[in-house]
């Protein structure tokens, strides 16, 4: 039996997209477990640049199944856009895509109410996706899961209600709530029927996979870090991206969760507002954002960038019990002369080593740095962990032992093939 979680130990934006079409090759079912639209996995595919947001990226095999499950909040004209877009290029779903009934569902008020309290209440910096009002309304048990939308009288027994409930809010904003509804209800026509043949017991499909010996990915959506308990509350995402989200995510006991891997990048980003210790305003950030190409696959934002904290990904791997790692994006720190690493934070003359729940302390803390020396010349190309220049090799090793988990493989470029096998 075998199947494996992988996800991300930063922000998100780690790199989680090619490492699951990496590894999506050796799997049967990949599945996507929490979060939405919100997430961007780029990946290249036939020379040509990808981004998925909703469906797994294992639908660019024809033989793989891809799977929605539960955990995941569904914005249906996303899913259309996507299924739509993968058609075009030949990329058939048909009998290997499927929705768990139970997902729930965006509506176009939680992406309206996701923009109003971005500019009313505490900017999170969301993706204005809907993400969280639509997580929101399952949690207030007032929500709308991908059955309800498929039963009309049901359906519109809780938009009705529904409407009602955020009708404050939306009038405030002059939001003409009749208007919205008949637009709600015209798009369920077609959605309707566009869903109903997707639409799976995807718990069921992934028991009897794993009873089959078939393998099963879990992939996870943004990063630890903005995890809806242990990130940055409250500039997190509404789910939880850590491995243990798979098991009410998808409906998987825990006992059937074989290996879990943490994907990290070699320094760090993060998209959004909250406090990251390790930003640099300088000439630094600008190299990073720019070799790294870091722009929001989704949002087009630019990424806040700074060195690697050991702290953030010590508490990742903690948190997901996670015993090995795949590093991405080394090639991206070469060309620097000094390397800094953030292995504790300081906050009026107190040393954190592990990071900190107060809100305070994340904010008004200063990192305190290691520095290493930095590797010159290309390492794209490179496909072997010894031919690497020797202090790329021991900021690698330096890595491990900060967080405590072995990197097994390192992720140059952007293609699939770039990728060197350390053990
Ligand atoms: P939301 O929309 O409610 O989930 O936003 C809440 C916070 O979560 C962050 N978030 C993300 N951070 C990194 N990558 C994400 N995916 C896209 C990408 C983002 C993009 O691949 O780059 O394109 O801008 C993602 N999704 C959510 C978000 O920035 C908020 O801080
Ligand atoms: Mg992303």
């Amino acid at each position: 039996m075998s199947t494996l979680v992988v996800l991300g130990m930063q922000w998100g934006d780690e790199g989680k997209g090619k490492v699951v079409h990496y590894l999506a090759k050796q799997a049967d079912y990949i599945v996507r477990y929490q979060g939405g639209n919100n997430a961007g996995h780029t990946l290249i595919y036939e020379n040509k640049p990808f981004i998925l947001h909703l469906i797994p990226s294992g639908i660019l095999f024809p033989d793989k199944y891809c799977l929605i499950t539960n955990g995941v909040v569904v914005d249906l004209k996303a899913l259309k856009e996507e299924i739509g877009i993968l058609d075009k290029n030949n990329i058939s779903v048909e009998k290997r895509f499927f929705i768990s009934g139970q997902a729930h569902i965006i509506l176009p008020y939680h992406k309206l109410i996701d923009g109003i309290l971005e500019e009313e209440n505490v900017k999170i910096g969301t993706t204005r996706r809907g993400i969280g009002p639509a997580y929101a309304d399952k949690v207030k048990r007032i929500g709308i899961r991908v059955v309800d939308y498929l039963e009309k009288d049901v359906f519109e027994d809780l938009l009705e209600k529904n409407l009602i409930e955020k009708a404050p809010i939306l009038k405030n904003s002059g939001i003409d709530i009749a208007n919205l509804k008949e637009g709600i209800l015209k798009d369920r026509e077609e959605l309707s029927i566009f869903l109903e043949p997707f639409v799976a017991d995807t718990s069921i499909m992934i028991e009897s996979a794993i009873r089959k010996n078939k393998k099963v990915l879990f992939e996870s959506a943004q990063g630890t870090m903005l995890d809806l308990d242990f990130g940055t509350y409250p500039f997190v995402t509404s789910s939880n991206p850590i491995a243990g989200g798979v098991c009410p995510g998808a409906g998987v006991g825990p006992t059937k969760i074989d290996n879990v891997l943490g994907v990290v990048k070699a320094y760090t980003t993060r998209v959004g507002e909250g406090p990251f210790t390790v930003e640099l305003f300088d000439e630094m950030g600008k190299f990073l954002r720019e070799k790294g190409a870091e722009y929001g696959a989704t949002t087009g934002r630019p990424r806040r960038c700074g060195w690697f904290d050991a702290v953030v990904v010590r508490h990742s791997v903690r948190l997901s019990g996670i015993k090995h790692l795949i590093l991405t994006k080394l090639d991206c720190v070469e060309d620097i002369d000094k390397i800094k690493i953030c292995v504790a934070y300081k906050y009026k003359d107190k040393l954190y080593k592990e990071f900190p729940a107060s809100r305070t302390v994340q904010r008004y803390a200063e990192p305190v740095y290691e520095e290493m020396p930095g590797f010159k010349g290309k390492v794209n190309g490179i496909m072997d962990f010894e031919k690497l220049p020797l202090n790329a090799q021991k900021y690698v090793k330096r890595l491990e032992q900060l967080v405590g988990a072995s990197i097994d493989l390192i992720s140059l470029g952007r293609k699939r093939e770039e990728t060197i096998e350390v053990r």
